[in-house]
């Protein structure tokens, strides 16, 4: 359901109410102990965890998860990173959730992300970034498919 929010005289924004995403917190910041930390930021937040996973990528999970980025140079690199040991996946619902947790990570690259974010306050890396959130609804339906399957 979506509700439009006046903002000022002559311009509205559409507020996706009971929107869903998913995040996964990646082997870097489950091996450092992490994971608490970020789920806590979501909750938080305001966001309800609805659900919660730990497990380690298959490889072949992990291609399938990361299928957009098959012809990318850093794809085996990527695959390889998120198979190292087991992450964290969770599916959370809130006001523009989508949108929003996309702005709580922070920039892909740790080094370059803004402190207040998730990655400015908790990495330096490129690949191990900490944390892994859908940035659509396409994105999203995939990528909760693979990691709750
Ligand atoms: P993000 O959505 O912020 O996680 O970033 P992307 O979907 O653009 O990239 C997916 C993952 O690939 C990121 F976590 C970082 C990694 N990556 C590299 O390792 N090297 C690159 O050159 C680009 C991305």
């Amino acid at each position: 359901m979506d509700q439009k929010i006046r903002q000022g005289r002559n311009s509205t924004q559409e507020v996706k109410l009971t929107e869903h995403t998913l995040f996964i917190v990646k082997p870097d910041a489950v091996a450092r102990k992490l994971t608490g930390e970020v789920i806590a930021r979501f909750e938080r937040k305001g966001f309800k965890l609805l659900k919660l996973k730990m497990f380690t990528f298959t490889q072949k999970q992990a291609e399938n998860f990361y299928g957009v980025h098959k012809d990318k140079p850093f794809f085996s690199e990527l695959t390889s990173f998120i198979t190292s040991g087991p992450v964290v996946a969770a599916i959370i619902e809130g006001n523009n959730a989508i949108a929003t947790t996309r702005i709580m990570i922070g920039a892909t690259k740790s080094f370059e992300a803004t402190p207040g974010s998730i990655r400015g306050d908790f990495g330096l890396g490129f690949s191990d970034n900490i944390i892994h959130a859908s940035d659509s609804q396409e994105s999203f339906d995939h990528e909760s498919r693979v990691a709750f399957e």
